[in-house]
């Protein structure tokens, strides 16, 4: 009974969900959403870049307060986000530890702020994915103007 009521609704739902999406992506006053991806790298297990720019392990990025920052982890390992320095943020899901994990960080304060991650063990499948060189400790500096 439920069940079928909810199937009725679901179209219904999904145009509020897709008109609340769009919402949310607007760009209001210079803020958007920047997107970082964790991709696997065989020299050094891991790099990151930014708007699928060049892939590295240290990264700079300024944008204005009020921007976002989603972080999709594509690497073949878990990636846990981790704040260094900086004003101080919640960070929800920051355990990004299956294939395409997200996390989003919301930049309200201006300020610089630093992160690492730090890596899990390679999931099953991976294992026997082979690299070259030390892993790469994942740095990124934001700068939030
Ligand atoms: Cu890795």
């Amino acid at each position: 009974m439920t069940l079928k009521r909810t199937l009725h609704l679901a179209p219904l739902a999904l145009a509020a969900l897709a008109a609340l999406l769009l919402a949310s992506t607007a760009p209001a006053h210079g803020t958007s959403t920047t997107t970082i991806t964790i991709s696997h790298h065989t020299k050094g297990c891991h790099v990151w870049s930014v708007a699928s720019g060049p892939l590295r392990p240290n990264l700079l990025v300024v944008v204005n307060a009020g921007s976002a920052i989603k972080f999709v982890n594509n690497d073949v390992m878990p990636q846990k986000l981790i704040q260094t320095s900086g004003p101080k943020l919640r960070l929800i899901h920051a355990a990004m530890n299956k294939m395409a994990s997200t996390t989003t960080v919301k930049l309200t304060r201006k300020g610089v702020y630093r992160f690492t991650t730090k890596s899990g063990e390679d999931y099953r499948w991976a294992a026997s994915m082979k690299t070259i060189g030390e892993d790469n400790v994942l740095h990124l500096t934001v700068r939030v103007k």
